[in-house]
């Protein structure tokens, strides 16, 4: 049976800096989910990469006294060494100045052309390098000292050369006719209000190319303009995949993409630009676009100038790669902003794995270890109590996490198993094995049978988002490598009494939180 395909993206980071939490968001939020649809059955494409032409890069690159292509050749570099901190799985890392995805770019270039959607022209207007975007007029604000700024407060220039631009103007109606018929296309669903009403605001042709410098995408035909660094970076969506060989098996398997995961500062982009440029190549439009919301550290903006900029280096040196996941995804409602602190992370990670989880891991399977000759203890006649609990951490969680991540309900998601562990040791309390071991031992190994299969379900639940971990309690409950996808849970597939276990070791740590331990010994 073939199985069922599923396409995921992460933006194409730009190279003009080193990784920092808001990048390692998006791809771990990409993870957490290629991981869940690979464990879900599904054939997944997870693609990442590095955006590395353009201005911004041009002008880093210039600053540093370096070519381009050097910087992209260092900076890319870190990305890819991001992923491999962060336990990422991605199928592929593009980088734009890879010889097929220029082609690909120039392809899709081509059919814009062909459909009569692109024509030369002077450009005469506001430009952002920062945010590599054209503002109108009416679009800017002013800064303390009086200069223009773009709405997100980076700097403009005055921009006048010749350039092609993209109809993009003649776009507005089968755009917002797509957004009607595709009412999932954006989400969540708050932020299509806002593209909506810009679309309907009226738009503008777009300016796709550029000729005071050369570090980028050359325009076929005339090769003394660079195509704009947006149009050519969100082509690695479909260069990733084969096009413009529309008949290869990415292609077919892949396009249209599942959701492409994106910051909110980039959604005008890929809801507006990328459905316009898809369709006048006579392409589909992705299915899905998530915009997430905006990390900041310990309450304020993160900037060089500030000197708050987390790395992933700093954050899973200080607590480690599962809890750096786990505690990104499980703080914020993915959608919305997020603010990075010490505290928060502190009381999250010891409050839900080490005391909840671990707990219950840590419980059950010393008293197994002790009390049941360490080998999966042999369950009796199951009473109501024991029922309930292996229904709750069964079929029933598995539908309900994945409904969650059918919607990149990751905090969610989360909640769901959070709950059935800790229903489990409200069951351990309930129960009291402890007791049990003298006044009726087959009870006990009944009790402790049941907290042994919740464990094991919980294993494999959480084996997206904290891997490491998920894989240290599966071993210990002597569960093999082939029985650790999602159809493996459930009554169904239960442990083997008798099976021997290795002898029990701890999952989750606790983070000792230095701040209080100064406080004491102050
Ligand atoms: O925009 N909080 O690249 P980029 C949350 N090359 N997410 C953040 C973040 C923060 N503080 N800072 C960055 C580009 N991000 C283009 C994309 S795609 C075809 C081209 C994440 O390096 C978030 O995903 O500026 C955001 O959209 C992205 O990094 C911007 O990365």
């Amino acid at each position: 049976m073939t199985k069922p395909h599923f396409y995921i993206t992460t933006p194409i980071y730009y190279v003009n800096d080193k990784p920092h939490i808001g990048h390692a968001y998006t791809t771990i939020a990409c993870d957490v989910m290629a991981r869940f649809k690979r464990l879900d059955g599904f054939d997944v494409k997870f693609l990442t990469g590095v955006d590395e032409h353009g201005q911004k890069v041009y002008q880093t690159a210039h600053k540093a006294g370096i070519t381009p292509q050097a910087l992209a050749d260092k900076v890319s570099v870190n990305f890819r060494e991001m992923n491999r901190l962060l336990d990422i799985t991605e199928d592929q890392f593009i980088r734009t100045t890879e010889p097929f995805h220029q082609k690909a770019a120039q392809a899709l270039w081509q059919k814009m052309a062909d459909a009569g959607d692109i024509y030369l022209g002077k450009y005469a207007g506001w430009y952002s390098v920062r945010d590599e975007a054209f503002f109108s007029e009416d679009e800017l604000t002013k800064d303390a000292a009086g200069n223009k700024t773009a709405p997100t407060g980076a700097p403009v220039e005055w921009m006048e050369e010749e350039s092609y631009f993209f109809k993009l103007s003649a776009w507005g109606d089968r755009l917002l006719d797509f957004y009607e018929k595709h009412p999932d296309f954006i989400q969540p669903s708050y932020r299509k209000n806002e593209v909506v009403s810009f679309v309907k605001s009226g738009l503008r042709d777009l300016s796709i190319s550029r000729t005071t410098f050369d570090w980028g995408v050359p325009v076929p035909g005339d090769e003394k303009h660079v195509m704009y660094v947006w149009v050519d970076a969100l082509t690695n969506y479909i260069s990733a995949i084969g096009y413009p060989n529309t008949d290869s098996d990415g292609f077919k398997n892949f396009w249209p993409a599942d959701v492409h995961v994106v910051g909110k500062d980039i959604l005008r982009f890929h809801a507006i630009y990328w459905p316009a440029f898809l369709m006048s190549a006579g392409l589909p439009a992705p299915k899905r676009v998530y915009a997430h919301g905006w990390w900041m550290a310990e309450g304020q903006k993160m900037s060089k100038s500030i000197g708050n900029v987390i790395s992933p280096e700093y954050m899973v040196g200080k607590y480690g790669v599962e809890a750096s996941r786990y505690f990104l995804l499980r703080e914020v409602t993915f959608g919305n902003d997020g603010d990075f602190s010490h505290t928060a992370m502190v009381n999250r990670i010891n409050a839900e794995l080490a005391n909840n989880l671990g707990n219950l891991v840590q419980r059950t399977l010393s008293m197994i270890a002790k009390n049941c000759e360490g080998k999966v203890p042999q369950p009796g006649i199951l009473e109501d109590a024991d029922r309930e609990l292996l229904q709750k951490a069964g079929q029933q969680m598995l539908v309900e996490v994945r409904d969650q991540f059918e919607k990149l309900q990751f905090s969610r998601a989360i909640e769901e198993f959070i709950s059935v562990a800790n229903a489990a040791n409200l069951y351990i309390d309930a129960q009291a094995p402890w007791k049990l071991k003298k006044t009726d031992p087959a009870r006990m190994a009944t009790v402790l049978y049941v907290l042994a299969e919740t464990i094991r379900n919980l294993g494999i639940i959480i084996q997206p988002f904290t891997p490491n971990a998920a894989q240290k309690i599966l071993d210990q409950v002597a569960v093999g490598a082939h029985e650790r996808n999602f159809s493996f849970i459930g009554e169904a597939h239960g442990l083997k009494a008798g099976t021997p276990l290795p002898a029990p070791s701890g999952a989750f740590p606790r983070i000792v939180d230095e701040n209080a331990e100064e406080a004491k010994t102050a």
